[in-house]
């Protein structure tokens, strides 16, 4: 039984490598199965994921809630396009703007698709509402940012291997250092028509990488200050993977101590995708107020699939999951747990010289050069002891199970982590 699945995983990896783009360089795992925080490959063999597939499957792989509403709803219908109404998207609208607190959402589907909806609605407020003269809006995003891959998104990229010969590239956009407030308030004092502030709440792809205390707050006081929208691009750090329901702020009364994200921190502009759906389907969305939504006319801007009946049933259930089953809560708590074990092993071990993070979106950083192909070493031996994890830039690890992890799986995974990086020290 064990050569028959064994030749399945290799005939799996072949028929990709023969008929597919070559556009990932997966860790050679064949997987067959989900549940929960569980993957199991085509061999039987079980692991705990610690990718969720990029932050997508934050109610665990395969919740049977959320499988549920997807074959209820597409039993009776999938797909309209906007060109009629359905009976799931105005229900769905009106839940998702209630559950973050904005008037009008603008549904679509992939992450980068509602980037490039968010870029488009900024420009057309600032030509519309602020008289910038057209084209000459300019949108400040952060250095090391990551937004999607389209076009226009990776011409702000800094990441030659997003980059590199896909231009020529789209103008209107000035780059700043992360986490510098200063820097945003110069950039706006010397530059003309700025449209918006585009920033990711925690650079996932970068690394990782928290700001400081306050400097999301900071960032948009400078925002509001010169009439400049404040645009968060939560589709790695929302729905409660940070240990809040988003990173910025959502639908409470920041003077209620018990503000969904933080405090005062409300986007012009919210960014959702990944996690909205529990991974079942790509669902992503574009959240804001009237006076800023209503410059999108009919005709103006959409896609064939967005605000689809299949995937406006299936957020419904995957956001009423994260709030039934408090994940929120829950990786805000595992969330220091991991931090505080993985402190001890940044004790023990010369391998591994920091750990940072919110919530369940963590990261190891490996004392290796970028280009070392230690921190990938270390992820094929914490496959083969039954962890799943993928560096993101060369010598950083991320880490980022679902978030209905328990304590017990979590210390089980610590361990897992501990013996893997211990065995492989020099
Ligand atoms: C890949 C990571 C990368 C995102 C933020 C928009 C998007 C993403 C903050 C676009 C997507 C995915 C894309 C995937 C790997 C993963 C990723 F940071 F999550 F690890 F690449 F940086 N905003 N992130 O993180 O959403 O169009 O993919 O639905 O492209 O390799 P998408």
């Amino acid at each position: 039984m064990l050569v028959k699945n064994q030749k399945q995983a290799a005939k799996a990896i072949e028929l990709e490598e023969k008929h597919g783009a070559h556009n990932y360089h997966p860790l050679p795992v064949v997987l067959s199965k989900g549940e929960g925080v569980y993957v199991w490959d085509v061999e039987g063999k079980r692991y705990y994921d610690f990718l969720s597939a990029y932050s997508a499957v934050n109610q665990g792989h395969c919740h049977p809630r959320i499988i549920g509403s997807l074959k209820d709803q597409a039993e009776k219908l999938t797909l309209t396009s906007r060109a009629f109404y359905n009976d799931q998207l105005g229900e769905y609208e009106k839940y998702v703007t209630d559950f973050f607190g904005f008037d009008k959402v603008l549904p679509m589907n992939t992450g980068a698709e509602a980037v490039e909806t968010a870029i488009k609605l900024c420009r057309k407020y600032a030509y519309e509402k602020k008289n910038i003269p057209e084209e000459k809006a300019q949108i400040i995003v952060c250095e090391n940012n990551f937004h999607g891959r389209t076009t226009t998104i990776i011409s702000f990229s800094n990441d030659k291997t997003a980059k590199k010969n896909f231009g020529p590239y789209t103008p209107g956009f000035i780059k700043i250092p992360y986490n510098d407030a200063d820097a945003l308030e110069k950039a706006i004092k010397e530059n003309d028509h700025i449209a918006g502030f585009l920033v990711e709440p925690i650079q996932g792809e970068a690394g990782v990488f928290v700001p400081s205390e306050g400097y999301l707050k900071k960032a948009l006081d400078i925002c509001k200050e010169n009439d400049v929208l404040f645009i968060a691009d939560e589709v790695q750090t929302g729905i409660a993977r940070t240990g809040r329901l988003l990173a910025t702020c959502g639908n409470c009364d920041c003077a209620d101590k018990n503000c969904a994200g933080t405090p005062e921190v409300k986007p012009d502009i919210l960014i959702l995708g990944k996690a909205l759906s529990g991974g079942v389907y790509p669902v992503s969305a574009v959240f804001a107020n009237d006076d800023i939504m209503e410059v999108i006319k009919p005709g103006q801007h959409g896609s064939t699939f967005g605000g689809n009946p299949l995937a406006s049933a299936v957020a419904m259930e995957a956001l009423r999951v994260v709030k039934d089953e408090n994940l929120a809560e829950n990786a805000q708590k595992m969330g220091d747990l991991f931090r505080k074990e993985m402190n001890k092993l940044v004790e023990e071990s010369a391998l591994v010289t920091m750990v940072r993070g919110k919530g369940l979106l963590n990261a190891i950083v490996i004392n290796e050069a970028e280009d070392s192909d230690m921190a990938w070493n270390i992820c094929l031996k914490l496959r083969d002891n039954g962890l799943l994890a993928k560096p993101t830039h060369g010598n950083i690890i991320r880490f980022a199970p679902p978030l209905v992890i328990t304590e017990d799986q979590l210390m089980d995974c610590v361990k897992i982590i501990k013996d893997t990086i211990i065995s492989m020290e020099s």
